[in-house]
């Protein structure tokens, strides 16, 4: 049967085979004179903010003749060009799935662009009137100035993202302005962040697609009886961030509820009103409007057919070299930035989440590796941790850094001759050099086999605009790897399961306090005797 865009198997795309061979043999960058400066001058993309330097992966001009054949053999800018217009691509052909049009794109472009389909339009329309609401409705918070502190209470994409963001944007916060978050189902989570804020002048956003989960729902009655014991009425201060008519859709028990919708996955939601009312809160309108600016330019790189320009493409591509030709099982995302502490923990859920799959979209296994394992810290810190197996342990680790030409504060001392950024950058370029050439020793501890893939991303500076587009900049390139391996990057069953075997025990806790009988559970309830007995 001839390979259609609809139907392709990865491992038998034309191209694939090319590349098998080519893999058979990749580039040596520990050759003398292999990584040299017209390398990494000559492997590098520019677009938009960034730059992407791939000089240091193990590729050659045939891999990237070939990487941009397989995009193309597989029509990715195609497919993405469809998702962004709002066709239904979060589906499994045959069998019942979500059948959802993908459109978190659509939630930072309200420039309509005329080749953008009608529901791409309407969502984009939808968008701005929460936008506009979300505008008035803090504005009027703050000629109130009664409320200093927001706390965020959500879980999974409904945290993840927006603590991400806000983390990463605390030098641009408006002075006297705190964000917290409160996820884990852990009741030392919300004690802890109760602590530290006076309820009077807090304001609590509980964000909610569902309406339903778990962990939030607990949270926010939580944080309720918290909030009437300090003498404040929970409905003067809770926030809802929810899907239209959820069960968090009642007026009579929130202050204000903005919407978002069932064609905004949790992981991507985070420049809809999911990410929106911390941002706007901490930062002020116009700063969020820059990043979904720095987002929506990156959407549209992401359209662009040459693989030098659309950065998000080159980098899926460069990944899909690693993991399905020279066949590593990770890839660790380093920012040589404090500010995205907690950057690589979102990225894990939108990359693990949306390309941890093991069928494709007509619900065949698949027989070849789809999503690597995604981990990462902050460097320097790292480098004093666990880059000791990057550079000499038995699993080869691709590396993505990220790094910035200035810091964010812009306050740096020269100490001995260099700043503190300028101590930061040389770090991350030694690490990336180190790892790819390693070094020669008679002293067999102190060998580094180099050949260790890593690229860097280089920006100017992490400013709302920049952290936008290299948030768009990731989730576009999870897409189009999602594309290429021709899964569904946008459902999450593998979640449900554990979800599901938890509400039982919670059910044999209840029926124990109650004194009654329930269903035979012979697992749980042995690990649960183990519990007792402590
Ligand atoms: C993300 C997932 C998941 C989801 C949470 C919270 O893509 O769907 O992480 O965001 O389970 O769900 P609610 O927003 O519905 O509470």
């Amino acid at each position: 049967m001839p390979q259609t865009a609809a139907t392709h198997t990865f491992r038998h795309l034309k191209t694939v085979h090319i590349l098998k061979n080519l893999a058979t043999k990749p580039v040596d960058l520990t050759v003398e004179g292999v990584l040299s400066s017209e390398r990494i001058e000559r492997y590098c993309a520019q677009s938009s903010e960034f730059k992407l330097l791939y000089g240091t992966e193990r590729v050659t001009d045939d891999v990237l003749q070939a990487l941009k054949e397989l995009a193309h053999e597989a029509r990715l800018v195609e497919k993405m060009e469809a998702m962004q217009r709002g066709d239904v691509v979060n589906k499994i052909e045959g069998y019942p799935s979500e059948s959802r049009m993908v459109l978190h794109t659509a939630m930072r472009d309200f420039f309509m662009h005329p080749n953008e389909g009608d529901n791409a339009k309407k969502a984009a329309k939808a968008e701005k009137k929460e936008c506009d609401k979300l505008k008035d409705f803090m504005a009027k918070i703050d000629a109130q100035g009664k409320f200093t502190t927001l706390i965020q209470i959500g879980i999974g994409g409904s945290d993840l993202g927006p603590r991400a963001l806000s983390v990463a944007m605390h030098a641009f916060r408006k002075p006297g302005r705190q964000v917290h978050f409160i996820s884990n189902v852990d009741p030392d989570d919300a004690s802890g962040i109760l602590q530290q804020i006076d309820p009077k002048r807090t304001l609590v956003v509980v964000v909610s697609k569902s309406g339903t989960t778990l962990e939030t729902l607990t949270n926010e009655e939580l944080v309720r009886s918290r909030f009437k014991q300090a003498g404040c009425k929970p409905e003067e201060h809770f926030i809802s961030v929810t899907g239209e008519k959820s069960p968090m859709d009642n007026p009579s028990r929130y202050l204000a509820s903005f919407y978002m919708w069932d064609y905004i996955g949790g992981r991507y939601s985070v420049t809809s009103m999911v990410g929106a009312v911390a941002l706007t809160f901490a930062l002020g309108y116009d700063q969020f409007m820059n990043i979904l600016k720095g987002a929506h330019e990156m959407d549209r790189l992401a359209l662009n057919p040459d693989i030098h320009v659309n950065l998000p493409l080159l980098g899926a591509m460069l990944g899909i070299w690693n993991r399905n030709f020279l066949h590593y099982q990770t890839v660790a995302i380093l920012p040589y930035s404090q500010a995205l502490l907690r950057f690589t923990a979102h990225l894990q859920q939108c990359n693990m989440e949306s390309n941890g799959k093991r069928i494709d979209k007509k619900g065949n296994p698949v027989d070849f590796d789809t999503g690597p394992v995604i981990w990462g810290e902050p460097g320097t810190n790292g480098q004093h941790s666990f880059y000791q197996l990057i550079h000499q342990g038995t699993n080869v680790v691709p590396v993505e850094f990220i790094g910035f030409r200035e810091s964010q504060y812009q306050e740096d001392l020269n100490i001995q001759g260099t700043t503190s950024q300028e101590k930061l950058l040389s770090n991350l370029f030694a690490q990336s050099i180190a790892l790819a050439k390693g070094q020669k020793n008679d002293n067999p501890n102190k060998v580094f086999p180099g050949n260790r893939p890593n690229q860097i991303l280089l920006a100017k500076r992490l400013d709302p605009f920049t952290l936008g587009a290299l948030m768009s900049y990731y989730e576009n390139k999870i897409a189009f790897q999602g594309f290429c391996w021709n899964i569904n990057s946008f459902d999450q069953e593998g979640v449900q399961l554990g979800k599901v075997l938890a509400n039982k025990i919670i059910d044999h806790f209840k029926s124990k306090r109650q004194g009654k009988k329930s269903e035979k559970f012979p697992e749980a309830e042995a690990m649960l005797r183990h519990l007792e007995t402590l």
